[in-house]
């Protein structure tokens, strides 16, 4: 792996020539887990020359984040995080259109997400919804391993699920669309009343669910499954999997912000996220995510997509902003106004 970053890194030093690597810096969000973020951290800078310099937010923060330094960017670009609010990042004016050469080498699902932003962001990885679980809790409780998203409003998960805060996680809003999609709006809507019931915390991180589940302090989580087996390989005893009534799936996108100061170096690093080598060290960090680059080695641990019951997944529709905040809002009115 390591021939092939330093090859992929040396053909990109030769496609953007005019400021020598040593003089830039790149100011990233990274919105995956901090093992991955901090292995391009190390693995850019060494092999580029480029200083980077990388703040850890979720997707809703990344998006918060953005919003907020509209008037004067202080990052250049958003790497990863859950595909909708780099749709609506797009669509509000936050990102820059750049339609990179590497398109073509892309899966279908990530060109079709540069495609509906009007190239102002692309898919890097993707991943599915679902449940993981902490198979020794589910033992001692003597509870069975819910198998659809029905089976998560039965009265014996009382108090047993954690699921992230739309408001501010990309993941639980994933989970929202998922649901409407599935179920149509106002059904799904009085699924989620009721799955409120089952829900201990409502956390401020999608990936908090499954760290949870993973030692013990949940017993089930509504996650992305590619984020268990990182922390079974810690020997945390933690499993996932799909509901079996059909679910959605994240586009990981990544964007360049508008008014990047150090564009030059943004489109470097950009480019550097979409070759195989750089894609490999979602793996290497324990993260399973099914990268977008086609040529990209895919680790026996990544989901396989054709085992599993996906719905079609309306990106455009679901990513935009107005949707996006009016589902939040109504989910906020609705549900989370309710006692437990
Ligand atoms: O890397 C794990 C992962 O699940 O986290 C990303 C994202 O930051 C989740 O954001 P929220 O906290 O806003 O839910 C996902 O894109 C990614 O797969």
């Amino acid at each position: 792996m390591k021939k092939q970053i330093i090859v992929a890194s040396l053909a990109l030093a030769f496609s953007f020539a005019h400021t020598p690597a040593s003089a830039q810096t790149v100011n990233v969000i990274c919105s995956v887990q901090a093992e991955w973020c901090n292995l391009i951290s190390t693995v850019y800078a060494k092999t580029t020359g480029v200083k980077i310099n990388m703040s850890l937010k979720g997707s809703g923060e990344g998006f918060a984040q953005l919003n907020a330094e509209r008037e004067n960017p202080k990052t250049d670009v958003w790497f990863g995080g859950t595909g909708d609010p780099h749709l609506q990042a797009a669509e509000v004016g936050l990102t820059l259109e750049y339609k990179s050469p590497s398109l073509p080498q892309l899966q279908s699902w990530a060109q079709e997400q540069a495609k509906q932003s009007g190239y102002k962001t692309a898919g890097i990885y993707s991943g599915p919804l679902g449940f993981g679980y902490n198979t020794e809790l589910l033992k001692k409780k003597n509870m069975p391993v819910p198998q659809t998203w029905a089976d998560l409003l039965k009265p014996i998960y009382k108090g047993e699920i954690q699921v992230a805060n739309p408001a501010s996680s990309g993941t639980a809003y994933t989970m929202i669309a998922t649901l409407v999609q599935l179920m149509g709006e106002d059904k799904a809507f009085e699924y989620m009343k009721r799955l409120h019931k089952n829900i201990s915390q409502y956390t401020r991180s999608g990936t908090g669910p499954i760290k949870a589940a993973a030692r013990g302090e949940t017993t089930i989580a509504i996650c992305f499954i590619h984020d268990a087996p990182g922390e079974a390989m810690q020997g945390f005893p933690v499993l996932a999997l799909t509901p079996k009534d059909g679910t959605g799936a994240e586009i990981g996108s990544i964007s360049i912000v508008k008014g990047a100061k150090n564009l030059e170096a943004a489109k470097r690093f950009y480019e550097w996220a979409l070759t195989p080598a750089a894609q490999e060290l979602g793996a290497a960090a324990k993260q399973f995510q099914v990268p977008s680059n086609k040529a990209t080695k895919v680790d026996a641990r990544v989901p396989d997509f054709k085992k599993i019951k996906f719905i079609n997944y309306d990106y455009a529709k679901y990513g935009a902003s107005a949707e996006r905040r009016r589902l939040i809002s109504r989910w906020e009115k609705e549900v989370n106004s309710l006692p437990r």
